[in-house]
């Protein structure tokens, strides 16, 4: 049961909606804690929640010590506009649930417009695909990530719906194995194109697309004076650039495949559970696993493809198995580890991939007591190192570029840092091995 109190014409709207959900509840005409409070104790049923409700009409202030004498077992929920003038009055502590109805209304008002905005963006879109002749090209950026692949996924899964063919292209690698392992699962298939293929392509396309991307030559194949017809994308730049008729740059939601996602519901495009899957695991890395430049967009988006994913696929996305050979590091690492006050120094003996370092460093991380770790490798005449810390009071990137950047190059960020020497910097491997350790120890372990 819900006790209701406040002011009049709220307590009767709200009574009417709680008769409609046969939800249980008794009116207290005016606002008297004692009333309250001998209601709660003498009733026989739980009482679920007090609702107070107070607009700007009614003097909340004068009734503030009065909500500090309600009995305290019974979540308050305080319905009222001003929020602001209360936290002087630190009431925070005695309201459990606090609902401002302006906040709410103009929050529901902006949803719909947002809504309304993504539907007539949906036709935008149509229109432009539809009234254009010939193949639909679509471009992502270089070293494609999960976010880019997926939006691709997604674009030619809307084209395929409206009977068009379209190719997806990019420069540069599949770099990271997490990124190799997702692509191999998704089954997607796109291109991988130089320089002087680029222009062939854009004298053949009827349509040409940027996902992930939206300024021409940088970090794409693309040469600088194509003009593409739709850009969808999420970066911020603050250069001028040639949009075409359709550019949807939202620098506000958190990843491309978000807004590719609302695309497809609005044109009631079935998304099977590997696009879903793949959709959503572009918006997690995108998001540093949803903590960063999230959106309410996002999340609505997330919750739907989280009901649609493919839970078993998810899995392999994101711990993809192991290739033999980085088996074959991580065990050498394991194996030739030297640990010291917290830092722990590992060589991986002659690698097959440069990656391989960067993933050790991670799992070696994980043993107990290891505030800092220094992975490092032979491939090609260098030695690949990587390192991270979890240590509050050192700055890895610093202390990497302290370690080395005499012999070679280092650095990076507070937690994760790289680098890389020449192996003829050292006289030998073993000379090498034992050079790199000391000069780690020296910089990291205080003593
Ligand atoms: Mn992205």
């Amino acid at each position: 049961m819900y006790i209701l109190a406040g002011e009049e014409e709220l307590k009767s709207q709200l009574e009417r909606l709680l008769k409609k959900r046969d939800l249980r509840f008794k009116t207290i005409d005016d606002f008297e804690p004692s009333k309250i409070n001998n209601f709660i104790e003498n009733s026989n049923i739980t009482i679920n929640g007090i609702v107070l409700l107070f607009s700007k009409s009614m003097d909340l202030k004068k009734n503030l010590n009065k909500i500090n004498l309600i009995n305290k077992d019974v979540p308050i929920i305080l319905v009222s506009d001003l929020k602001k003038e209360l936290d002087k009055e630190k009431i925070d502590e005695k309201i459990d649930i606090f609902i401002e109805p302006k906040k709410s209304v103009e929050e529901s008002i902006l949803k719909e417009i947002e809504n309304l905005e993504f539907k007539k963006n949906t036709h935008k879109l149509i229109d432009i695909i539809t009234d254009e002749e010939g193949k639909v090209s679509i471009f992502i950026h270089n070293n494609p990530d999960p976010d880019a692949i997926a939006s691709a996924m997604a674009f030619e899964k809307i084209c395929e719906s409206m009977g068009l063919e379209s190719t997806t292209y990019y420069g540069g690698l599949i770099g990271h194995p997490e990124n190799e392992v997702f692509l191999e699962n998704t089954g997607f298939k796109m291109k991988n194109i130089e320089e002087d293929e680029v222009d062939e392509i854009i004298n053949n396309s009827g349509i040409i697309v940027f996902l992930d991307f939206a300024e021409a030559s940088i970090n794409n194949i693309v040469p600088e004076e194509v003009l593409p017809d739709i850009i969808i994308d999420h970066h911020y730049t603050n250069r001028n650039i040639n949009k075409g008729q359709y550019s949807e740059i939202r620098t506000d939601i958190g990843a491309t495949s978000t807004i590719l996602t609302r695309h497809l519901q609005n044109l009631n495009v079935k998304i099977d559970p590997l696009l879903a899957s793949a959709l959503l695991y572009g918006i997690k890395v995108d998001t540093n696993d949803y903590t960063k430049n999230i959106s309410t967009s996002d999340f609505k988006v997330i919750s739907y493809l989280t009901a649609l994913a493919d839970k078993e696929l998810l899995d392999i996305f994101e711990s993809p198995p192991m290739k033999s050979e980085t088996l074959s590091a991580l065990g050498r690492a394991i194996n030739n580890r030297d640990f010291d006050s917290g830092v722990l120094t590992a060589f991986a003996g002659f690698i097959t991939y440069k990656d391989d370092i960067p993933q050790i460093a991670e799992i070696l991380m994980s043993e107990r007591d290891v505030m800092s770790v220094l992975v490092f490798g032979i491939l090609e005449e260098k030695i690949h190192m990587s390192a991270r810390s979890k240590d509050l009071k050192i700055n890895i990137g610093k202390k990497m570029k302290e370690s080395f950047s005499d012999i070679g190059s280092a650095g990076g960020h507070r937690h994760s840092a790289g680098g890389e020497v020449p192996l003829d910097a050292f006289e030998s491997k073993e000379k090498a091995k034992i050079d790199i350790t000391r000069r780690f120890k020296e910089e990291v372990i205080k003593r």
